[in-house]
């Protein structure tokens, strides 16, 4: 039985991620962070809760991730936690910087130090790209780097060091570079999960208004569920490489409201206001990624369109609301 590590297991894609390599006859460990509200951490993995071997770890504590890899002796180690919200990492830069940089550099010396024979999966960002782009329309492995957000500068320095401890020690250490991935278990502070909610409030009598920030951005949304099917892919390649992983596809933020509102009956010009709260001190303006090198290498294809995907979205918030 191969044994699984993931941080962030609590997590959107974590939770995703743990149930699919379980059906794989995984032995599946993870670690979450002490909370003092601890009913509500867990409830994306909830109900196979009691098939999982959960601890109490934190990027930022190296000694307690080293005991754990010593214990564990891991075949696959996923490192999904971060602060993942590119607005919020501009609010606090610091501890996105700590958690998400320099956490992917204690994790790697824990693996080095004590599991050096497993595989590692970095959750690389096509953040890490800011505004550039490829002549014909595209981000793809190639493109250069140059985040805008404190996230995105942190995700470039964990996406780096892997290939350096790669290279330097010769360690199975690998980077998916995903675009956008909703699902219905997406935190609600951001904008396709908040779009689906705040639209079935309004549809439902519970609000009258739903405020956003920048309608013009472009963003390539796959859903969580096809995207962790290749991480497990791309850490059990033969060799150790970087992989984009998106659906090729682009939807404005306005397209995707007026695909929700529409879908529940209602014009979303009568609902939308902009606050510029949720506007970002500089902003990524347009996402498309190639998937040539990652299509040609594995045989994957997304289960999900965006029109299903956000529909799943919408179904799950008109059943809980
Ligand atoms: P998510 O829902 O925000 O999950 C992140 C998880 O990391 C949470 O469970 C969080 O736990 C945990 N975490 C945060 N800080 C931690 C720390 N210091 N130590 C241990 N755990 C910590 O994010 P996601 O959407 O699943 O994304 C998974 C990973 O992929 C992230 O690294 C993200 O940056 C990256 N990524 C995501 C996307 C996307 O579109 N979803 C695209 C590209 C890359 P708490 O609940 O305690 O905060
Ligand atoms: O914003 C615009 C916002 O916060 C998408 C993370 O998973 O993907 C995610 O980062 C777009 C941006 O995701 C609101 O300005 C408008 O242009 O849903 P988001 P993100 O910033 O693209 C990358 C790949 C990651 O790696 C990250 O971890 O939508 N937008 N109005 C808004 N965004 C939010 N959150 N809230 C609004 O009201």
């Amino acid at each position: 039985m191969k044994k699984a590590f993931i941080t962030g297991i609590g997590g959107q894609d974590g939770s995703y991620l743990a149930e699919y390599l379980l059906n794989l006859g995984y032995e599946v460990h993870g670690i979450v962070r002490r909370n003092s509200v601890p009913e509500h951490q867990q409830t994306r993995i909830d109900p196979i809760r009691h098939h999982l071997h959960v601890s109490y770890g934190d990027l930022l504590d190296i000694s307690g991730l080293e005991r754990l890899l010593r214990l564990i002796q891991p075949d696959e180690i996923y490192n999904l936690a971060a602060q993942s919200h590119v607005r919020i990492s501009f609010d606090i830069p610091h501890f996105t910087s700590q958690v998400n940089a320099l956490g992917t550099l204690n994790l790697l010396e824990a693996f080095r130090n004590t599991c050096p024979g497993a595989k590692f999966y970095q959750a690389s960002s096509s953040e890490m790209f800011g505004n550039e782009i490829d002549e014909d329309g595209y981000q793809r492995e190639t493109t250069s780097f140059k985040p805008v957000s404190p996230y995105g500068c942190s995700k470039l320095f964990a996406y780096n060091i892997v290939h350096n401890y790669r290279n330097a020690y010769k360690l199975h250490a690998t980077n998916g570079i995903l675009f956008n991935h909703e699902s219905p278990r997406r935190g609600i502070n951001f904008v396709t999960n908040k779009v689906a909610k705040g639209a079935v409030m309004i549809k439902k009598g519970q609000a009258k208004v739903l405020e956003l920030g920048n309608m013009d951005a472009v963003r390539d949304w796959g859903h969580a569920k096809d995207y962790v099917r290749a991480m497990h892919m791309i850490i059990n390649h033969k060799t150790a490489d970087d992989f984009i992983v998106a659906t090729g596809q682009s939807h404005t933020v306005r397209e995707m409201t007026d695909h929700v509102f529409t879908r529940l009956g209602m014009d979303y010009r009568e609902y939308v206001k902009q606050n510029p709260i949720f506007l970002r001190p500089e902003e990524l303006s347009y996402l498309r990624g190639d998937t040539s090198k990652f299509n040609s290498t594995f045989d994957w294809k997304p289960e999900y369109t965006f029109q299903q995907m956000m529909d799943e979205m919408v179904d799950f918030w008109m059943g809980k609301l």
